[in-house]
């Protein structure tokens, strides 16, 4: 098979004095500690060019032979947003009181406080639905395989939390399960699958979170120096 040639450019990358790098790294960090996931929403509108960079933002990540296995959808329109809050909770009800949840999940999603009622799809201003391409299609109609498709996605969906966040933003990733009849509301073609739906707005002023923190660094690492 004929394979496309290397085309290469200089990376043009820019070292940062010691003290910047440091300064840099814990401004982020002390800033990303202060994310939140967020279940309530002012109805206060979020202009589309925010939604836009968060995306831009998720858009930029690396992804499996740079394939971008990635769809997003986003709505702001109001009977559609109803439309996906009652198939979401449909599903959910299932999940929290129809038996598909074991005992043991619900008991771990205690603290969190969470329930098959998710107001919270209709009063955010905006819904965006991530749809990972479990395989791209060429023009021809025949399938193209993409790699590492959860890794890459997964990483976008970082971003994108990331960038919310950081324009002063919130939002909640949101995995109403199974999510197939996000496909049909919002007419993606067989070869993606939704992945997260995230609402995005602005918290309301009486929004309360769960007391939960975060594990420390050196619970979570290991190092060989
Ligand atoms: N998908 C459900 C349940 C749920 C599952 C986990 I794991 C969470 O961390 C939170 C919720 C829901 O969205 O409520």
């Amino acid at each position: 098979m004929e394979r496309d040639p290397l085309v290469t450019r200089p990376l043009n990358f820019k070292p940062l004095p010691e003290t910047e790098m440091l300064g840099r790294g814990e401004d982020f960090v002390e800033n990303l500690r202060q994310r939140r996931s967020v279940r309530h929403f002012t109805a206060d509108p979020v202009p589309k060019q925010h939604i836009e960079l968060a995306i831009g933002a998720a858009n930029s990540g690396p992804s499996g032979a740079n394939r971008q296995p990635w769809h997003f959808v986003a709505v702001s329109e109001t009977t559609m947003k109803a439309r996906i809050r009652k198939a979401a909770e449909a599903e959910e009800r299932e999940f929290y009181k129809g038996g598909r949840a074991t005992e043991e999940w619900l008991r771990a999603l205690a603290p969190l406080g969470t329930g098959w009622r998710k107001p919270f799809l209709e009063q955010a201003p905006w819904l965006v639905a991530v749809f990972k391409e479990t395989y791209g299609v060429a023009d021809d109609g025949s399938k193209i395989t993409n790699y590492y498709v959860n890794e890459s996605v997964g990483i976008a969906c970082g971003l994108f939390v990331a960038a919310i966040h950081r324009m002063g933003l919130a939002t909640l990733t949101h995995t109403p399960a199974p999510m197939r009849f996000l496909n049909g509301i919002l007419n993606r073609p067989a070869n993606e699958r939704a992945f997260i739906l995230f609402p995005v707005g602005f918290p309301t002023s009486d929004c309360v979170v769960p007391d939960i923190g975060k594990k420390q660094v050196s619970e979570v690492s290991t190092w060989f120096e």
